[in-house]
């Protein structure tokens, strides 16, 4: 198993603080007024998004979800451009046509958040195909939800994965709700990753709020992809804290479990493990760093340019006079 060292712990809880500010403006924004689309948070879920883009290189790639702003920062896109996305500004990732669910940044292997659910998954059969098929070396790995589990096309881009010994991990953030339904009314076993040996491939389920279980079980599932054996499936519990979107009433969760899960917030939990096993103890500053970024971020996407009526068919396909 490859253990975590004190200068990767460092990166991924900078990862982690980047994502909570990131999080926290939007949804201040949000109620605001000031966003024009819907925004899903992953707020309480940062240690899987830190913890998984840790083990890959930048030539690697992932696929994403709805609730996919931690997995492109992680990946290392650009904190601006993303904000200016949500608020529909020309220098957004979209030039402002897209928002939340439309943010990819091919340059850094972040191939795509996608509102439809499920569909990070075959996205990931085709970006480790073309590794394989390229003999590149990159590894992909997919971002799915529990529900998205319960789709077709989970079964259709695991099966096809394994068949063909594809470098790739399924990362399934289980976060308890699916929209508002409740893990056991829709998944019909306790754990997503039980599945697993269906495909004839491992399948490991871990508390997704440790991040450094979800860095060393995700390193030896990418060494395996890389090595050429083929894909894995790792399952993280986890709890998003906020509603499925913003705005969402909760009306689905019982009294005093959001607060309850509060009470283990990844952050903290990976600051003891950075104390006791690093013996860092000076981590206000990233704190600091990180939400003062987050703050430009912010005032970069407000300042900027809406997109003007003259790019209104820019990057329309459709031909000139409709279908
Ligand atoms: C193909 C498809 N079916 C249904 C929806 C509506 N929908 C949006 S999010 C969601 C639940 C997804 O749950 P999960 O995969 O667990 O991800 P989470 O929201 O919990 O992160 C559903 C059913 C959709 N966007 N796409």
């Amino acid at each position: 198993m490859s253990k975590l060292n004190e200068q990767t712990a460092r990166a991924m809880h900078r990862t982690m603080c980047r994502i909570r500010y990131f999080e926290e403006a939007a949804s201040a924004k949000y109620k605001e007024g000031v966003l024009p689309g819907f925004i899903h948070l992953s707020i309480g879920q940062e240690a899987c998004a830190a913890g998984v883009c840790a083990t890959l290189q930048d030539s690697d790639y992932i696929t994403s979800t709805h609730r996919g702003h931690g997995h492109c920062l992680a990946k290392g896109g650009d904190a601006k451009r993303m904000m200016a996305e949500l608020f529909a500004k020309q220098a957004g990732y979209s030039q402002g046509r897209g928002g939340s669910m439309h943010i990819a940044d091919v340059a850094v292997g972040m191939l795509g958040a996608n509102g439809i659910v499920g569909q990070s998954m075959p996205l990931g059969v085709g970006a480790a195909l073309t590794a394989q098929v390229t003999g590149s070396g990159a590894v992909a790995v997919a971002f799915f939800g529990e529900g998205a589990s319960g789709a077709g096309v989970a079964h259709e881009a695991m099966n096809m994965a394994s068949l063909w010994r594809l470098p790739l991990v399924f990362f399934c953030e289980s976060n308890r709700y699916a929209e508002l339904s409740p893990y056991e009314i829709h998944v019909p076993i306790a754990n997503v990753a039980d599945r697993a040996p269906a495909y004839d491939m491992p399948g490991v389920t871990i508390d997704g709020g440790d991040a450094a279980a979800v860095y060393e079980t995700m390193a030896e599932a990418v060494a395996r992809a890389r090595a050429g054996q083929g894909p894995s499936l790792v399952e993280a519990k986890t709890y998003r804290w906020h509603g499925h979107y913003e705005g969402d009433p909760e009306v689905y969760k019982p009294d005093g479990e959001t607060e309850a899960e509060k009470a283990r917030d990844p952050i903290p939990r990976f600051e003891a493990v950075l104390r006791e096993s690093f013996g860092v103890t000076a981590l206000d500053s990233v704190h600091t760093e990180e939400k003062a970024a987050i703050e430009d971020a912010v005032t970069f996407a407000e300042q900027a340019a809406d997109p003007t009526p003259d790019g209104l068919t820019a990057n329309v396909y459709a031909p000139a006079g409709g279908v």
